[in-house]
């Protein structure tokens, strides 16, 4: 197996393993280079959706999207995702072609902490289609000490699709009107031990404790830094690439660009974190 780390801040690329048949070594080395890097890519892979569902478990509990329409219909935990980008019309279906087309991280209006998210690549298009990832330990750090000062102590709320309630054709009716999960601004990784901006632009609905005028003030100030910062990694997927990202310290955006009539198919599960509290609004 060999690990490189070509941006010190975020990304590993691991080559020469196949996750079906790893030593209890190689996933300890494996499981620790995802917590350390953010955004971790196990390259040349070969699996059935099985394979896919009980590697991901070794990561912790996976739990089904709340987008029950892109579920695989055989195992709930798994999402497909890139199915129908163009509709019966000829016009793009931007709910599926632009998924997760802004910076995020997944799963904040969930009133349990969602700790990972990994992706197989199934069909890659010949050009775009990068997934781009960004550090919040770095965003946090170069924070001038007043606006460090200011967030201390802030929490924020969120749904799915945040204000604009983008993406709310994807949820089923019964699922669109969910109270918002709470999170701290700024939050201590339960295994790395540090400390992260924690702000969400795209599924934020507002600042706990102030107005909406002030709140929606201080994420556009927040923003720069989150995705901005030097410490971005941007994927270019190979087929056969699984990559698991950070959703407690990092963002992430589907960059979209790839051409419509080319499939960019991956499977996807969810992976949630035990052991915290639930989050939802009082
Ligand atoms: O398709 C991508 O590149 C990323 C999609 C995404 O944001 C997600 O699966 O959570
Ligand atoms: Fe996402």
């Amino acid at each position: 197996m060999q690990i490189e780390r070509p941006h010190p801040k975020i990304g590993a690329l691991v080559t020469g393993v196949d996750v079906r048949s790893l030593s209890d070594e190689d996933w300890r080395t494996l499981y620790q280079t995802w917590i350390d890097s953010i955004v971790m890519i196990v390259r040349g892979q070969t699996l059935t959706k099985e394979e896919f569902l009980a590697y991901s478990r070794r990561f912790g509990r996976l739990k089904p999207h709340r987008v029950r329409k892109t579920r695989d219909p055989e195992h709930a935990e798994l999402t497909v995702m890139g199915i129908g980008t163009k509709r019966a019309d000829g016009q793009v279906n931007q709910a599926i072609y632009n998924r997760g087309g802004h910076w995020h991280t997944d799963s904040p209006w969930d009133d349990e902490v969602c700790k990972g998210t990994q992706l197989y690549g199934v069909a890659i298009p010949s050009t775009g289609g990068d997934t781009a990832f960004a550090s919040m330990y770095e965003a946090y750090e170069a924070l001038p000490d007043s606006l460090k000062q200011r967030i201390a102590g802030l929490k924020a709320e969120y749904i799915y699709g945040g204000k604009k309630r983008e993406g709310h054709d994807l949820l089923e009716p019964e699922d669109r009107a969910r109270p918002p999960a709470v999170y701290p601004m700024v939050r201590k990784h339960e295994e790395s031990g540090r400390t992260s901006l924690y702000a969400n632009p795209h599924h934020i609905v507002r600042i706990q404790g102030m107005s909406d005028a002030d709140s929606e003030a201080l994420v556009k100030e927040l923003t720069p830094y989150m995705v901005d910062t030097p410490a971005q990694y941007q994927h270019k997927w190979q087929k056969g690439d699984i990559v698991i990202w950070d959703n407690r310290c990092g963002l992430h955006k589907a960059c979209g660009g790839y051409p419509i009539e080319e499939p960019r198919i991956h499977w996807r599960t969810t992976i949630m974190q035990d052991g915290v509290q639930r989050r939802l609004a009082a």
